[in-house]
């Protein structure tokens, strides 16, 4: 038995699933987990003394990769002055100010702990400036597991195959509707039924947890018109691709502006830490401004801005990063399409920035129900017998190819040799 298999017995009996968030149990592809003892640079390595290409980057926010010593600097000299005060500090107020200048439709914002905790309260922010109860959501898309979004998610629960989660309940369900990610038909129809009762359309501008999904030309800016138009806020669930798809995020991407902005880990390199943000008029609404309740011991918490004030700044200082990252997401991406073209498979790449996902699908994948056409089986082959070479996916389907700035053109290289691999066994 391997280290990892004893490790993982042992977390059953402790642990639910043996684990603490679902899809890392390996469960839909059918393998053990490796349980992980450090990482460094595009790297990382199990217990069992396995290194791995990564390609999850602790599900995005090692855009710079594991880390980074400028990084790891910050963190560590800030340890040194305490590790939590609850209560106000100045690297707040940095941390603050880089956000909304990267950002530009946030004009002020809120830290807390998670991307959960973020859209939880941007929801409430919403839902307390509008007066109004309901939310739109897109079938597939995750925004963490607030009981009020774990309708019809992507993801873990996607992944488990439970997305609307049991102890959810039905007045919590009942005010979230679900509409088709591209389709704005089916948008304006829930306007339609729900006049004067939408708070906000919440999104992933480009979902990440139900493998990667591309907006269609038009789709976003007609979504913030018809958001206008009906007197609901837009919210942008940026906690995959802020920061990310370019130091303006998506937004900046689509030139498009959000009422409402969440972060997640990225925001703090990975340290547990999130964000919500948007206009000033919105965001005075939360306490002690305003009527809207949230709080948080741990927010703002000096170790999470530390490193979060150390991501960002070097995002916003070095274009390079973007341009490496995407390339190398672009040249993996391509490698694959050749690939499957070479071994006739039923796969297809979507790519945007360094973020992609390889669907084992032959249909074009632009929502929810054409992704749930992915043969989840095949995927689980391919996911063994890349990770027994070294290459550490994300084990799911329904999840993203994370690219970092710490990944070299050897990588891709030698990732590209071992998928060959795999679709000649899979033939
Ligand atoms: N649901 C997360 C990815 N979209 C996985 C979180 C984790 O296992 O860390």
């Amino acid at each position: 038995m391997t280290r990892s298999q004893v490790l993982f017995q042992k977390a059953q009996e402790v642990i639910p699933g043996g684990v603490n968030s679902p899809v890392r149990a390996f469960r839909s592809v059918g393998d053990v987990p490796r349980f992980i003892k450090s990482a460094k640079g595009s790297r990382i390595h199990d217990v069992d003394g396995n290194e791995y290409i990564d390609f999850v980057g602790s599900w995005g926010p090692m855009i710079l990769g594991h880390a980074y010593p400028d990084i790891v600097e910050a963190v560590t000299a800030a340890a040194q002055f305490g590790l939590s005060f609850g209560a106000a500090t100045e690297a707040e107020i940095t941390m603050a100010e880089l956000i909304c200048e990267m950002v530009p439709s946030v004009e002020m914002v809120r830290l807390v702990n998670s991307g959960t905790e973020a859209v939880m309260s941007a929801l409430r922010v919403a839902r307390g400036y509008t007066g109004r109860p309901k939310i739109i959501k897109f079938e597939g898309c995750y925004h963490g597991h607030g009981d009020s979004m774990l309708v019809k998610a992507g993801s873990g629960v996607m992944t488990a195959g439970i997305p609307d989660s049991l102890g959810v309940p039905a007045g919590c369900a009942g005010d979230t509707l679900t509409a088709v990610y591209n389709d704005l038909d089916s948008v304006q129809k829930l306007f339609e039924e729900n006049k004067n009762e939408i708070a906000a359309v919440i999104l992933e501008l480009v979902p990440a947890n139900m493998g990667v999904i591309l907006p269609q030309e038009g789709f976003l800016h007609d979504l913030k018109k018809m958001c206008e138009e009906n007197g609901a806020l837009l919210i942008a669930d940026e906690v995959i691709t802020g920061f990310r798809l370019g130091p303006g995020g998506a937004q900046a991407f689509f030139n498009i502006k959000a009422d409402l902005t969440t972060f997640g880990k990225i925001i703090g390199a990975g340290m547990p830490v999130g964000a919500y943000g948007g206009r000033k008029e919105i965001m005075q609404m939360v306490a002690p401004c305003g009527g809207v309740y949230q709080a948080g011991t741990l927010s703002g918490n000096p170790l999470a801005t530390a490193a979060g004030i150390a991501q960002l700044s070097i995002l916003k200082s070095k274009p390079e990063v973007y341009s490496q990252i995407n390339h190398l997401s672009l040249k993996l991406s391509e490698g694959l399409n050749s690939l499957i073209n070479i071994y006739g498979l039923n796969a297809r790449v979507n790519q945007i920035g360094s973020l992609s996902c390889l669907f084992f699908t032959e249909k074009e994948v632009t929502n929810y129900d054409q992704v749930k056409s992915s043969d989840t089986g095949l995927f689980a082959r391919y996911f063994q017998i890349m990770i027994n070479k070294g290459i550490y996916l994300a084990p799911s389907q329904f999840e993203a190819i994370f690219m970092s700035y710490a990944h070299s053109q050897e990588d891709i290289d030698y990732t590209l040799q071992c998928a060959e691999d795999a679709f000649k066994s899979m033939k």
